[in-house]
């Protein structure tokens, strides 16, 4: 989801190739065997295997939402927080949502975990309280808008979030009644935004052949 969030803000036109995980196409083991989704394959034949490598990539080639130079803030500071919540937060979160695939492992302490680290990303985003700014969205002047590293979206809010909304589906009235009013509104401005929407249309699995378009 990061990964198709960055290559539409980039406008970065591909051919995507939707993959069922549990039919993992030849093809895609052969560009990059350790069998996880999303990889790049570049026209030279490079390979990028990461999400967040390849939401880079694409910002670096063309970056006019200024996803990569936050109002506040550096793209290290925002690389460091992204590297917390795939470590930290991303680890109690596999945890809480499927804790059938590990041993010992109590579901609620485990949002608990997770809970403790969103307590702090919400008071990042009530420092740059106001109307959450939808990414693509003209920021007003007039009106104050929020982001994690600052007035209006960036790279950091795009990596992060798809993390938070799986966070939020497991149990959403309880994520619902968490005092995390900051988050909620974030979260909603993500959902609602077009560009949201542009990149969650379902695509039928890739059966060789062209893929389709994206975005
Ligand atoms: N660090 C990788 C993680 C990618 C990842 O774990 N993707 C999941 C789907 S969201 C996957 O492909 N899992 C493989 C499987 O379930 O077989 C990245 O961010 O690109």
């Amino acid at each position: 989801m990061r990964a198709r969030l960055a290559l539409a803000a980039a406008g970065q036109a591909c051919e995507l190739r939707e993959v069922v995980l549990r039919n993992k196409p030849a093809e895609l083991l052969q560009a990059s065997p350790k069998g996880t989704v999303p990889v790049l394959v570049l026209p030279d034949g490079d390979v990028i295997e990461q999400s967040l490598d390849i939401m880079l990539w694409a910002l670096w080639r063309h970056d006019p939402q200024q996803w990569l130079a936050p109002p506040s803030g550096t793209l290290d500071d925002m690389l460091a927080l992204i590297a917390d919540c795939d470590g930290e937060f991303k680890q109690g979160l596999d945890r809480y949502k499927y804790p059938q695939r590990y041993e010992n492992i109590n579901p609620l302490q485990q949002r608990e975990r997770c809970s403790a680290w969103l307590a702090g990303l919400d008071a990042r985003l009530a420092a740059h309280a106001g109307t959450a700014l939808r990414p693509g969205e003209a920021a007003d002047a007039a009106k104050p808008h929020n982001g994690l590293f600052g007035a209006r979206a960036s790279l950091a809010d795009a990596a992060i979030m798809p993390f938070v909304r799986q966070f939020a589906q497991v149990d959403r009235p309880w994520f619902d009644s968490q005092p995390w009013p900051a988050i909620h509104g974030w979260l909603t401005s993500w959902l609602e935004s077009p560009l949201f929407d542009s990149i969650m249309k379902k695509h039928t699995p890739w059966a060789g052949g062209q893929g389709v378009c994206f975005p």
